[in-house]
């Protein structure tokens, strides 16, 4: 106990820490992309198609060429010269740079113009002459799959349709075989509608080839530089040493920031060719049209179930609209991202889902969104489809995933579509849940309310999500495999720098990782700083993104700080006089086991390493650890959420959302309380306001913040949030998991089943997100269920 409280006040394990790096954050003193200048820099703006789909019969760019302060207009001719026209996808496809044949999506990038400030850019772009001849657009996964259909990829030799993939996990024969002995079949079909992260800074990159010294520098805005340094290398077959990238301050990512973007490929070789600094830094619209789409799943499945209750199996299937390219990050062997981690909370005996992934003509898409590689979707589907099943079966939504739920004795557990899941309590997260929002009061309220004409709803959903790829045997990005790093030097005064391969887009980084080492050696949090973001300084990793940082890095960083305490042990045992075993370790000091009192602070050994080592010793106080977890993390959590609808207008409002998450060990108690709240201002967002869609020309509306909502602090409801369910990870050094998205992951299911749940008795099965009163109105009034993104209305409406 007396060391736990020690541990606080230095800013160890378990001390809500204030952030470190808000203090320049909020004084407006961050470094981010867009603050950085570059002597003799010039700036790139990118022409965008307005077509989803047209043949390029030609580009004129001889008036923009002609401009006073434009320097160099590239073209996809002129990218082709240099291979550079198309690149590799994260997912083995390949993504125009600059588009020659056709555009494919309204919003792709045609030509850059690279001028002496951004302006004549932007002007000198609207000069550049294209003739389309407009093709027929495809904006589902319908379309794209129908008779006649126009090939979107034609560039492509072996591509003859609009198809993908079609992928398959788990056990077919078997789900068929448990199909022909349930008692009930219950089936769903949802589509979860495309939205986009819209972080609040755009992405960006500021490109600075020397010839001189033949380096390349780049600054952007990536949650993944080493990926990133590795790519520009192998596409633009420049040598690895000679590339920098630095990430400099990010102001939030949220999956947007992981692919690899036309502009930041045009960007470096404006400059190599240019031999000046060139920044390019997108707008708002650019990157609402053009980067980092997520979801847009159609997703569709059946339970069989035991007229008791018991889930028997689960089929599922998903149409995954794609885009014009496959570019997706995510784990090289899945498809569909981890989707098939749906049900995993739940004792499912066997379970089979299909996949197949579509070319549309809208901007590539299936980045994970604050999602670990599609498990968004998969916990959507699961918990309405638990919601439905129960329904079905006319038992208490509770009850019936309280009597599927993998118990606390039944770890490790093999789910239905094969992943290992480790550890967790869900009954009882359930029960705290349930406790919290007063579960039984809450149902007399309903139904009296209902007497009086009042439509009140409860809504349940859990998720657990595989936090942490790899390890590296399973999850590779391209062949990478997927680990993690973190480098430790300890100066003479016991202070120290600590660095690892992941990249913090908000999420605290800078705070955290000081405490994992100060749980570990006993330096106090302040005396360590964290750097992340510069290739040439931080040891190879695989970035942020899937809450991996701290299931990974954070735990390379507990690995190198023990490496550290080891050879602090040795300099303790000099210092002693003593033998090493007669050494013993307490928080931030060594002692005789023999003598307590007599001991050594972590400082004292720290100036021993640079002045007064034994001899043979090699000198100083630096070490780095590269960490292969051995399984992912599971976190666990359930939302609940009470709503109140109104008959009249559809209008709906939260009246109480319990959040109780089990994240493991807490490293910084406050940090994990602003995660989970970001990420249900994010589900209620999704369930309540936002989606992005498409007219039959594929035009996308949602390009700007008029369309397209995000939340303010208006109208998002308040959350209580529980956090006295902990199970430690078995696995991870400290027993942390992550916990970055596990909020944006569950929460929409809990506001959806709750408006569902007040239209009980309607005969309403679903409507899709996002639920807009009108849409909700129309479910109440016509009684049917409103399916598919919201139409589109055209000027003739
Ligand atoms: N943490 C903790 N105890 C735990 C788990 C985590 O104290 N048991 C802390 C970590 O030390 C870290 C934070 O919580 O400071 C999030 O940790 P983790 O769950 O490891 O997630 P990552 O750091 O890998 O962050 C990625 C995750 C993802 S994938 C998206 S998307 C997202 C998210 O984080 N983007 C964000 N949260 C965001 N928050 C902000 N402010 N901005 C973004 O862009
Ligand atoms: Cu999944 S969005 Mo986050 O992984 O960067």
């Amino acid at each position: 106990m007396s060391q736990a409280l020690d541990e606080i006040k230095i800013g160890g394990l378990g001390a809500s820490r204030k952030r470190v790096e808000d203090s320049r954050f909020i004084r407006g003193t961050g470094n981010y992309t867009d603050d950085i200048t570059l002597p003799g820099m010039l700036h790139m703006e990118i022409l965008r198609s307005p077509l989803a789909h047209a043949r390029i019969k030609s580009i004129d760019a001889s008036r923009a060429w002609q401009i006073p302060g434009v320097h160099l207009v590239l073209t996809g001719e002129m990218m082709a010269t240099r291979n550079l026209a198309w690149m590799p996808t994260l997912s083995y496809d390949t993504q125009a740079v600059l588009a020659t044949d056709k555009v494919r999506f309204q919003g792709q990038e045609v030509a850059c113009v690279i001028a002496d400030d951004p302006y004549i850019a932007k002007d000198a772009c609207e000069l550049i002459d294209v003739d389309y001849e407009p093709l027929p657009a495809i904006v589902s996964p319908q379309q794209a799959v129908a008779e006649g259909a126009p090939v979107i990829r034609d560039d492509k030799e072996n591509q003859h349709d609009n198809v993908i993939y079609d992928w398959e996990v788990g056990d077919s024969a078997g789900t068929d075989r448990a199909f022909a002995q349930a008692d009930k079949v219950s089936r769903l079909r949802l589509h979860y509608p495309r939205s986009h992260p819209s972080p609040i800074e755009c992405c960006g990159s500021i490109a600075d080839y020397n010839r001189s010294t033949s380096k390349l520098t780049v600054y952007m805005t990536t949650q993944a530089p080493h990926i990133i340094r590795a790519a520009v290398a192998l596409v633009a077959e420049l040598p690895e040493h000679m590339i920098r990238i630095i990430s400099p301050d990010i102001g939030g990512g949220f999956g947007n920031k992981v692919p690899v973007y036309p502009g930041y490929v045009c960007s470096i070789l404006a400059s190599i060719l240019l031999e000046r600094p060139v920044k390019w830094i997108e707008d708002k619209s650019g990157n609402l049209i053009s980067t980092g789409f997520a979801r847009d799943v159609y997703l569709d499945g059946e339970m069989a179930l035991r007229s008791d209750g018991k889930i028997l199996a689960v089929r599922m299937h998903t149409d995954a609209d794609h885009g014009a390219f496959f570019s997706d990050a995510q784990p090289s062997k899945f498809k569909i991202g981890l989707m098939h981690s749906a049900f995993a909370a739940y004792d499912i005996p066997v379970a089979h889902l299909t996949a197949r992934g579509t070319y549309s003509n809208k901007a590539p898409g299936g980045v994970a969104y604050r999602c670990s590689f599609r498990v968004t979707e998969a916990m959507f589907f699961q918990e309405r489809m638990m919601q439905a099943a129960a329904g079905d079966l006319g038992m208490d939504q509770a009850e019936f995933r309280r009597m599927n739920f993998v118990a606390d004795d039944q770890f490790p557990h093999r789910t239905p579509f094969g992943f290992l899941t480790d550890s967790g309590q869900y009954a009882k997260c359930l029960d705290v849940g349930l406790k919290a929002v007063g579960y039984e009061d809450f149902r007399r309220q309903q139904a009296e309310a209902r007497g009086r004409g009042r439509l009140l709803g409860l809504g349940i959903s859990t998720m657990t999500e595989p936090l942490g790829a790899g390890n590296s045997r399973e999850y590779d990005i391209l062949g990478i495999k997927m680990f993690d790093s973190a480098e430790l030097k300890v100066h003479m005064t016991g202070k120290a720098i600590v660095r690892t391969g992941a990249r913090g887009q908000g999420q605290g980084h800078e705070t955290t990782w000081a405490q994992i080492v100060s749980h570990e050696l006993g330096i106090p949090a302040e005396d360590v700083v964290v750097e992340e973001g510069d290739t040439d300084t931080a040891p190879f990793g695989m970035g942020t993104y899937a809450s991996r940082s701290t299931p990974v890095a954070g735990a390379a960083v507990s690995m190198v700080s023990r490496k550290i305490r080891a050879k602090a042990r040795k300099l303790a045992a000099h210092l002693l006089e003593v033998s090493e075993e007669d050494v013993e370790w307490e928080l931030g000091r060594f002692y005789i086991r023999s003598a307590p009192d007599r001991g050594v602070t972590i400082q004292e050994c720290a100036m021993a390493a640079y002045s007064n080592m034994p001899d043979g010793m090699e000198p100083g106080l630096e070490n780095t650890a590269y960490y292969d977890p051995p399984n992912l993390t599971w976190p666990f959590a359930v939302y609940i959420v009470t709503v109140e609808v109104d008959p009249e207008t559809g209008v709906w409002d939260v009246l109480n959302m319990v959040a109780v998450d089990d994240c493991g060990i807490r490293i910084n108690p406050m940090i994990v309380e602003g995660q989970i709240m970001g990420g249900l201002t994010e589900a209620y967002a999704m369930a309540n306001m936002q989606f992005i869609t498409f007219d039959a020309e594929g035009n996308c509306v949602g390009s700007n913040y008029m369309d397209y909502l995000l939340p303010t602090a208006w109208e998002t409801p308040g959350f209580e949030l529980h956090s006295e369910v902990v199970t430690p990870c078995p696995h991870h050094p400290i027993g942390a998991k992550g916990i970055g998205e596990c909020a944006a992951v569950g929460g929409p299911a809990a506001f959806v089943n709750a408006v569902l749940d007040a239209l009980h008795g309607t005969g309403v099965r679903n409507i899709d997100m996002p639920l807009l009163p009108d849409r909700v109105w129309e479910a109440i009034t016509y009684h049917r269920d409103v399916s598919g993104a919201p139409p589109v209305l055209t000027g003739d409406d």
